[in-house]
């Protein structure tokens, strides 16, 4: 059953994510913001704090009213400034839907009480063998989902996401957030097959989170490997490459047999910069990138293949001066924006703490400006 909702009276995303030639190029920006940036991160608007209160963070991403608020809350700030709003939630809900204990700690980040230690774990055999009803787990984000889609009227489409096989799999046995991903290179240089036979079936219910978005009224997906740039070249072909081929292969097939029609598809492997070519070849509509990818030579790199690509600023670029942010924009357009299509314009990652909203209404402001026709 297809549900239905207002019509969009601003689809540039969606119909730059297709890959077709569009006036300006959409833009939008992610408040989540790993590694160092603790869970400051989500509150450089004032508001967010107010509408949090005293909920820890999961409270408020199964609160479908509070999430579908924090999720509209950059919309309404930055209206007519930005073209996407991003389902308010978190790559973790999958590893707690897989059973797996996930706490927020203020200000510290994820939290994994008891992460898999190790194919003996018994921990490890029981996830494996758990049959999960991702429906029943993650409904409140179903359901947030519709209710955000209600309360934008069609201002602008809604994303919806979830974490890449490889970076789940590193929460999963590190236990939260790290610098030094020592399980994580354990399990793949010592218990190859056993991480694999993980990442797949972590694989598994990403495809049916995402499809089960989709049917709840998400338009765009997109698929967060945060922690690809830990892999090298062989090791991100081996652990990450092909879970995020799995991904991008089976959802059409999974929204097909659920009736839905496609929807564009966004990878964005962080860091993995010497994998830029293959990513264009992984299924996916759109490519994310950070601010180590130079936006000309990415361009270069793609060729002639219908590829869309997203980002790339800094995001440190917003702590300083105007100025250093309107050259940080022209680098971008001078690069990405050729031909008026293949480009969806973003940080290189998500809004970082402390950050001035209005240096990021000014970042918003100079792409408008810099790509007027
Ligand atoms: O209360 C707070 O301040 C919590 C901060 C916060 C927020 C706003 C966290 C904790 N998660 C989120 C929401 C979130 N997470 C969104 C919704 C979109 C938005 O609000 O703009 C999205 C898309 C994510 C995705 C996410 N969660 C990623 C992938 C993106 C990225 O940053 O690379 C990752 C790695 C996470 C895990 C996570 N959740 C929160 C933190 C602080 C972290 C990272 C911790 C770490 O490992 O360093």
């Amino acid at each position: 059953m297809e549900l239905t909702f207002e019509p969009l009276k601003n689809d540039l995303l969606l119909r730059a994510a297709w890959g077709q030639v569009v006036e300006r190029p959409p833009m939008w920006v992610m408040r989540q913001a790993n590694k160092d940036a603790n869970c400051e991160a989500g509150r450089y608007l004032p508001e967010y704090h107010e509408a949090k209160g005293s909920r820890d963070f999961f409270e408020c991403c199964r609160d479908p009213e509070v999430a579908s608020t924090l999720t509209l809350q950059p919309i309404e700030r930055y209206a007519g400034l930005v073209d996407a709003a991003i389902i308010f939630s978190d790559i973790l809900v999958i590893p707690q839907a897989m059973g797996m204990v996930v706490e927020m700690v203020d200000k510290k980040g994820p939290h994994f009480p008891n992460p898999l230690q190790g194919p003996d774990d018994g921990q490890y055999q029981q996830v494996m063998d758990r049959n999960v009803n991702v429906e029943e787990e993650l409904g409140y984000v179903y359901k947030a989902i519709t209710v955000t889609r209600k309360k934008l009227a069609g201002r602008v489409p809604l994303i919806g996401f979830c974490g890449a096989p490889w970076t789940l799999f590193c929460y999963m046995v590190e236990g939260g957030g790290t610098k030094l991903f020592a399980q994580s290179k354990k399990w793949i240089y010592r218990h190859p097959e056993e991480t694999k036979a993980l990442l797949l079936k972590i694989a598994d219910v990403c495809v049916e989170h995402l499809a089960l978005q989709v049917r709840a009224g998400a338009q765009l997906v997109m698929v967060f490997d945060s922690w690809a740039g830990e892999l090298g070249p062989p090791a991100f072909k081996e652990f990450s490459e092909p879970y995020l081929a799995h991904i991008s292969q089976k959802l059409p097939e999974k929204l097909k047999s659920l009736g839905l029609e496609r929807v564009p598809m966004t990878v964005f492997p962080k860091g993995a910069w010497h994998a830029l070519d293959s990513a264009c070849n992984l299924g996916y509509n759109v490519v994310g990138m950070d601010w180590l990818q130079d936006p000309a030579e990415a361009v270069k790199i793609r060729g002639d293949r219908n590829v869309v690509f997203q980002g790339n600023a800094d995001p440190g670029v917003l702590y300083g001066s105007k100025e250093a942010i309107t050259k940080a924009v022209e680098h971008m357009v001078k690069g990405f924006w050729v031909g008026k299509k293949g480009w969806i314009a973003n940080l290189g990652h998500g809004i970082t703490p402390g950050v001035n909203p209005d240096n990021l209404k000014h970042f918003f402001e100079e792409i408008h400006r810099l790509t007027k026709e």
